[in-house]
């Protein structure tokens, strides 16, 4: 298929006010009856044709104004039904046929269980009946459903319920109003036999709202937290942007197969079960967080997104990254401050990084694509996230706010532009964001940095950028990048207030004076751009920093910066061939003075007692070796545990379960401590660990706690592992997504054996290939979570990888892309590696692909 580029966005040739749908679900095919009340649009350049977007379906008929066309009005195509010479108002009936229970792409209307439900975003509306498939088609919904009333008795869609009865046959119906406009991204129904919770939520202006959450039966009680993070997160959007539900209702629906976590139809949210199930003794605390975070995204869609939308695909960003900042800062209210705001920075770097300087390197607004549903990616959420943090930043919280309200005000009911966003903006604040505007242009990840001269009580601070050129962006413009710093000085107490720096040219300079020694800095406080820091701080430094900085992210970032300093130098000595390079006596110290005094916030103190990830310490070099990477890391953990083994003991017992399981953050924090304790213990196969983790598994009344023993015992060969493998299997046998938990254990587990573990994984009946979480977890675990199993010497890793996509993907393209993706980074690897990745995905080009994995795969072969 073609590309799509951003420059070449035309207008609808015809608007549509009205939408009728009528779907008459019956056992073979669903039948489909659309009526559109369409008028050409003023604005548009070409109206002789009216196109419809339409796939994998059977057209019947089409009808203006109650004629049935001839077949010499209209085209029919495999993916369109276009119209020629319309007149300029009218009415539009098409019928057509889908098959939701044949649909195993999820997308359209599709069958997940035994529930039949929608998935639109991006273009799946085009799999359920004929329509311009696009975002700046904005109309009012009608929808009435007919289906069997034994089978599904539950019928929902968007808006309000304001007919419904029984009909011949068994058969019952429901007609649904929404009175909002809408994108057919947002059109959503679903059908089902299915269990509910129900609650309501008041607003701030006394509105009652129904609330209800639907799932398979049997489920109802792993939903109570979902519904309780809804109330929470309606609550702080009126609390923090004034922001009121504007519906009668608000539905959800938890579907056990589901691409994405959710989906912010309005009114009628579909979730992934993995975005809404959460019960103690099935969920750890970062599920808790997660299905926290993810319904308040979904809620706080409903004007970042809903009311005001996209004008096209391009624009995703600006209702993603918009809405993953509300997300951001409604969980950094929720859970620990600092902690949460260290997990979006380590997803910056881990991961958006890692995409920004590789093949598939995109601005936040992307310039083209071939499938849109390829570009739902770290880059235009997170990096867009980040890039909306800035702004706001600039403009000081309250004034963000209040540009925020303007903007949403300004563009109700409207489908726009980032430019739009960025303008109102500019109007609001008074900023002036004409150099920063290049944060949505341009891809890569600038590199600023940091160089400081002390001299005669004065101290000259140099900051400046690069950015290395990118897959058709080569000369990088000048970024406009906020940098707060703050001073200490050698006791670790504060000489100079923070203070945020605008670095917009190549290099500029800052000086502060009056001290009588040297401070020390801390710089890109808080993460405050998304930008790679250079800065060459002595140990001393950072082990202050480390001690002191009242910035938790800063303070985190040193130690990282501690730790990896050590691992780089051995990773690289390792390469060259050369002796292993043994940490330092001021790193042990550090972690002492750590353990000594350690932070209030327990999770911030198993955050500092982390090494950094394989995946960071990746981002360190320019050739990618797995092995040594693994053994430099492998072996310092060795060697602290070993120097505070019994430190770890105490922080265990001091830290082990003591009442009944609470999602709080200082019991997350004291469950996080535990864990890392237990797993340093493990590295040096601790005496006696094996059986204390056993007995963990056996006595713990969640399942945090539960994980953290697992985990412990994953890579030992003490008995009780499978002794608790086997346990968990048989208890959970019923629960599909904890069931996830234990494939990805034994997907991640270092065993020379794990590619054929996986491979016998596969084939278990306890595996669905058809469902995305199950291949997420075995798979998606075995890639990013066992790099070394991964990209074992044989290659046995990448044909796994290579065998499964090409199997994936005419079943699942979105899915078996996203796969591909993983294979796509092969030039950042040490030859050996880049070899065997590339041949896989050479292997895959090879076949017949989907436009999606055709577009990841060329990628990842045309660098
Ligand atoms: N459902 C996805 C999200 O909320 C896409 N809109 O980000
Ligand atoms: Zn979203």
């Amino acid at each position: 298929t073609q590309r799509k580029y951003r420059a070449d966005y035309q207008p609808p040739a015809y608007l549509i006010d009205t939408v009728d749908l009528d779907f008459e679900i019956r056992s073979d095919r669903t039948q489909v009856r659309a009526t559109y009340a369409v008028r050409r649009n003023p604005d548009a350049n070409d109206t002789s044709q009216w196109r419809l977007d339409g796939r994998d379906m059977q057209f019947l008929s089409a009808a203006i104004d109650g004629r049935a066309l001839d077949t010499h009005e209209y085209a029919l195509s495999d993916n369109a039904l276009v119209i020629h010479n319309p007149p300029e108002i009218f009415t539009f009936v098409v019928e057509n046929t889908i098959g939701p229970e044949q649909n195993l792409s999820l997308e359209g209307f599709y069958r997940s269980g035994d529930i039949l439900c929608s998935q639109c975003e991006s273009n799946g509306f085009s799999r359920i009946t004929y329509f311009p498939d696009r975002p700046d088609v904005m109309a009012r919904y009608t929808t009435r459903i007919s289906a069997d009333a034994h089978k599904f008795p539950v019928l929902l869609a968007n808006g309000n319920c304001v007919d419904s009865g029984t009909l011949d046959n068994g058969r019952h119906y429901a007609v649904f109003e929404d009175p909002f406009a809408k994108p057919c991204y947002l059109f959503a129904m679903v059908v089902g036999d299915l269990g509910m919770i129900r609650d309501s939520y008041t607003t701030a202006s006394g509105r009652k709202v129904d609330l209800r959450l639907y799932t398979e039966h049997g489920n109802e009680d792993q939903c109570h937290h979902a519904m309780a993070s809804l109330k929470q997160a309606m609550a702080w959007d009126e609390d923090t942007y004034g922001l009121e539900y504007d519906l009668d209702s608000y539905v959800t629906v938890a579907v056990g197969s589901f691409n994405m976590g959710a989906m912010e139809n309005k009114g009628l949210n579909v979730f992934n079960t993995a975005c809404i199930f959460a019960r103690a003794d099935t969920a750890t605390d970062s599920d808790f967080a997660l299905v926290r975070d993810v319904v308040a995204h979904e809620y706080f869609h409903n004007y970042t997104g809903n009311r005001v939308t996209c004008r096209d695909w391009f624009q995703l960003s600006l209702k993603e990254g918009l809405t993953v900042y509300r997300e951001h800062q409604f969980a950094i209210d929720q859970g620990s401050p600092g902690v949460t705001r260290i997990r979006q920075v380590r997803t910056m770097r881990e991961i958006q990084f890692p995409e920004d300087g590789g093949p598939r390197a995109h601005p936040v607004r992307p310039e083209s694509y071939v499938e849109m549903n390829n570009f739902y990616t770290i880059t235009v959420y997170e990096k867009g996230g980040e890039v909306i943090r800035m702004i706001a930043q600039m403009a000081g919280r309250d004034a963000f706010i209040i540009a925020v309200r303007h903007y949403l005000d300004k563009h109700d009911g409207q489908a726009v532009t980032i430019e739009d966003f960025v303008v109102a903006m500019e109007e609001s604040t008074g900023l002036d964001l004409a150099q920063f505007r290049h944060w949505y242009a341009q891809a890569g990840t600038p590199r600023v940095r940091v160089a400081t001269d002390f001299e005669d009580g004065r101290l000259q601070l140099t900051l400046s950028q690069h950015t290395p050129a990118t897959p058709d962006q080569n000369d990088k413009p000048l970024f406009d990048i906020p940098v707060e710093i703050a001073l200490f000085d050698a006791e670790g107490a504060p000489v100079r207030e923070a203070e945020v720096l605008r670095l917009n040219s190549a290099e500029q300079s800052w000086t502060f004076d009056g001290f009588d020694a040297e401070p020390t800095v801390s710089a890109l406080r808080g993460f405050t751009a998304p930008v790679r820091l250079e800065y060459e701080q002595s140990d001393e430094a950072l082990a202050r920093l480390m001690a002191h900085d009242s910035d938790p992210v800063c303070r985190w970032d040193a130690a990282q910066a501690l730790y990896l300093k050590t691992l780089v130098a051995d990773v690289s000595a390792r390469r060259e061939g050369n002796a292993p390079v043994a940490a330092p006596e001021l790193l042990f110290e550090a972690i002492e003075t750590l353990l000594d005094n350690p932070p209030a916030d327990r999770e911030l103190l198993a955050e500092m007692l982390t090494l950094p990830s394989e995946a960071m310490l990746g981002e360190q070099f320019d050739a990618v070796d797995i092995f040594a990477i693994d053994a430099a890391r492998r072996e310092l953990k060795e060697a602290i545990a070993t120097r505070f083994a019994k430190r770890f003991q105490a922080l265990a017992d001091t830290h082990a379960a003591s009442s009944a399981y609470i999602f709080d953050v200082a019991e997350a924090g004291r469950r996080r401590v535990f864990a890392v304790a237990l797993d340093y213990l493990a590295t040096i196969e601790a005496p006696g660990l094996a059986a204390r983790a056993a007995a963990v598994y056996d006595g713990a009344d969640n399942m945090t706690d539960r994980m953290a023993a697992l985990d412990a015992l994953r890579d030992l060969n003490a008995p009780e592992r499978q002794r608790v493998l086997d346990d968990f299997a048989q208890t959970w046998a019923d629960y599909p997504l904890v069931m996830d938990k234990w494939l990805r254990l034994q997907a991640t587990t270092r065993r020379d054996d794990s590619v054929e573990r996986v491979r016998e994984l596969l084939a278990d009946a306890r595996f669905d290939f058809t469902n995305p979480n199950r291949i997420r977890a075995l798979l998606g675990g075995f890639v990013r979570g066992n790099r070394v199993g991964f990209h074992r010497a044989d290659g046995a890793g990448y044909a796994l990888i290579a065998d499964e996509i090409l199997r994936l993907d005419s079943l699942n393209p979105q899915l078996a892309a996203a796969l591909a993706g993983m294979l796509t980074n092969w030039a950042r690897h040490v030859p050996a590696q880049a070899d065997g990745m590339r041949a896989a995905l050479a292997r895959i080009a090879e076949a017949e692909l989907s436009d999606n994995t055709r577009e990841i795969v060329a990628a990842g072969l045309e660098q």
